[in-house]
């Protein structure tokens, strides 16, 4: 029996192309600023983000570390939603490793923070608070359903950060899905951020690597920590050649996953027990709620009748993707109709 995966879209496997550039990859030793398929894949990520520098990392949770701490000093507060990627997965690492404290102010279901609590909980330096350091946002918004901020929901926040100069963050991790969603150029949605994470290896579907983009100063300041949290890494362009792919051959399709995620969602909402607001679904995420039961039971018999999803009851999540037909989603309907 296959296996229909929908956990994540980081469960993609490199496409042939992809294999086929970094066996090919042109290498060189990227701590010494030496690898030519590095710095070619950093300086497209930058053109295409608009901004004059990049630096290739490992993972969206080291871009967005990395940013953290390249904009603030211990004991600063980011704003950020208390939804965020930043806030509830990525291992407090904010917290233990930059030593800043996150203050979540309310998401609403499109992944939005109000600008007017953001200009409320801006706070300068006083002996006995911590000083608002960095403002962050996230598009898409992956627990607010994989919703896209529009370019003026990113404005009415940074505006307002810039006000106070305060730098703006964004965990642009799936940022081409906003994109594709919206129909806009992927840098109407980053022109007004200071510095942006966008990752390689979710619906890209490159094996590793995220990007960090912002000036070049900040991008200096960015390369020094990933150094010293051991992120530099060596003969790196065989995995940047397969990030290359990713923005050349793999955006454009991600309207195909896309169209999935609504069909799926539209599925999910005819089955008894299923709690789904399909008008939620933007992009490639669907989360929805069941209430019957047992979240890890229902997850184990989903996973034998072939469906993997991740989530606890009862609310739980599919991530469409690369490698995922539309005969799959119909399949998973089913799937999901059996068991709930
Ligand atoms: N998200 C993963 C899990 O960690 C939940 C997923 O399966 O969706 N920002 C956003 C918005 C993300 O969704 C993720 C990964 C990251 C950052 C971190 O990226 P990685 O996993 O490369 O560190």
């Amino acid at each position: 029996m296959g296996m229909i995966d929908l956990r994540s879209d980081t469960v993609t496997h490199p496409t042939p192309s992809m294999r086929q550039a970094m066996a090919q990859a042109e290498v060189g030793d990227d701590v010494l600023g030496d690898d030519p398929t590095v710095q070619r894949l950093e300086s497209m990520a930058a053109d295409k983000m608009g901004k004059d520098a990049a630096v290739f990392v490992s993972s969206g949770t080291m871009g967005n570390l990395l940013a953290v701490l390249a904009w603030c000093k211990p004991g600063d507060e980011v704003i950020l939603g208390s939804e965020a990627h930043i806030l509830w997965h990525e291992s407090a690492g904010s917290a233990a490793v930059a030593g800043v404290l996150l203050r979540g102010l309310p998401n609403d279901a499109r992944g939005r923070i109000d600008p007017d609590m953001v200009e409320s909980a801006i706070r300068s330096y006083r002996p006995n608070i911590s000083p608002t350091g960095l403002v962050a946002l996230e598009n898409t918004h992956n627990r607010c359903n994989g919703s896209a901020l529009s370019s003026v929901d990113v404005k009415a926040v940074t505006d307002i950060a810039h006000e106070y100069t305060l730098p703006v963050h964004l965990d642009g991790a799936r940022i081409f899905n906003a994109a594709v969603a919206l129909e806009v150029p992927v840098i109407s949605l980053v022109s007004n951020v200071d510095s942006v994470t966008f990752c390689f290896s979710k619906g890209l579907s490159a094996p590793v690597g995220s990007v960090l983009c912002g000036s070049v100063d900040f991008i200096e300041r960015a390369r020094k920590w990933r150094k010293m949290l051991g992120g530099g890494m060596r003969q790196v362009g065989v995995i940047a050649a397969a990030g290359i792919v990713a923005l050349e051959d793999m955006v454009s399709r991600l309207s195909e996953d896309h169209d999935n995620a609504k069909r799926l969602a539209a599925g999910l909402a005819t089955i008894p027990g299923i709690k789904i607001s399909t008008d939620t679904v933007q992009t490639n995420i669907v989360f929805f709620e069941w209430h019957g039961g047992s979240g890890e039971e229902f997850v184990e018999k989903l996973s034998q009748y072939g469906l993997r999803i991740s989530g606890a009851a009862p609310r739980f999540r599919m991530v469409t993707h690369y490698g995922i037909t539309s005969d799959d989603i119909d399949e998973a309907i089913e799937i999901v109709r059996q068991c709930a």
